[in-house]
């Protein structure tokens, strides 16, 4: 969606993300970071080599929005995603993820696996905004259109939710998730500063290698429905109980 966020909000996230960022990885310093949500922090993960995702919390949009956070009706994607998740959707995580000029491709991999065999509505979405041009050699995000309803590795035997959502030595890649014989194609873009990017999070994704010389910015709010028996979903999000502060 281009330019959801105007120029006065991407200077808001600017001044209360950058800060915080900077604090973070000035407290990783020297420490080891592995690739992997359990091998990372609390605060900050390496989602993929040179590609770390800072973690936010509600709180730290108050300044924005006001007490009711990302659900504020001041939010630009909100309608949207109340349209797709009902009016009692929840924030989940927000963060900023930067990529280092150098770092490769993601692994394709989806953020919470289908939860029935048999095919629901969403129950999370992704909005991801863009917090400077990203270029193509910058590596925006890439999508495989439609792969939402194919990626249910509880209808599709061959399909392992730990390779769909981690980054390991078995990518799930949109030619593994064959539907009546056609591989879902794959869409990416280059985004202008405050293009948002709106997702079912089951979609195979991955944000693409980082061939330009300056750090790649992106901002995300990942919102939830509210369902019976949540509290037996895991976080598969930020799994480390360490902190870089400790
Ligand atoms: O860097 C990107 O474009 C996507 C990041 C992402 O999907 C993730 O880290 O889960």
């Amino acid at each position: 969606m281009p330019k959801l966020v105007d120029q006065e909000l991407l200077s808001g996230f600017h001044s209360i993300m950058r800060p915080k960022v900077n604090c973070v990885l000035d407290a990783v310093e020297d420490r080891e970071i592995g690739v992997g949500s359990i091998n990372g922090y609390r605060e900050v993960v390496q989602r993929s080599p040179n590609r770390f995702d800072i973690r936010f919390e509600e709180q730290d949009f108050e300044s924005i929005w006001g007490a009711r956070g990302s659900v504020s009706d001041a939010v630009p994607w909100i309608n949207i995603v109340r349209e797709v998740l009902g009016e009692e959707c929840r924030p989940s995580f927000s963060g900023v993820v930067f990529s280092r000029p150098g770092a490769p491709a993601q692994q394709w991999h989806i953020d919470s696996p289908h939860e029935t065999e048999s095919f629901c509505p969403p129950h999370a979405l992704n909005v991801f905004i863009a917090l400077e041009d990203i270029s193509e050699k910058a590596g925006p995000p890439e999508v495989a259109v439609g792969s939402h309803v194919i990626t249910n590795h509880l209808s599709n035997g061959h399909l392992n939710s730990k390779h769909l959502l981690y980054q390991t030595s078995l990518e799930t890649s949109p030619s593994h998730l064959t539907k009546a014989g056609e591989i879902p194609k794959t869409k990416k873009s280059s985004m202008n500063a405050g293009d948002c990017l709106i997702f079912d999070d089951r979609i195979l994704h991955r944000g693409l290698a980082n061939q330009s010389r300056k750090n790649r910015w992106m901002a995300y709010f990942s919102y939830m429905r509210p369902r019976p028996n949540l509290c037996r979903v895991s976080d598969t999000h930020f799994e480390s109980n360490t902190s870089v502060f400790d």
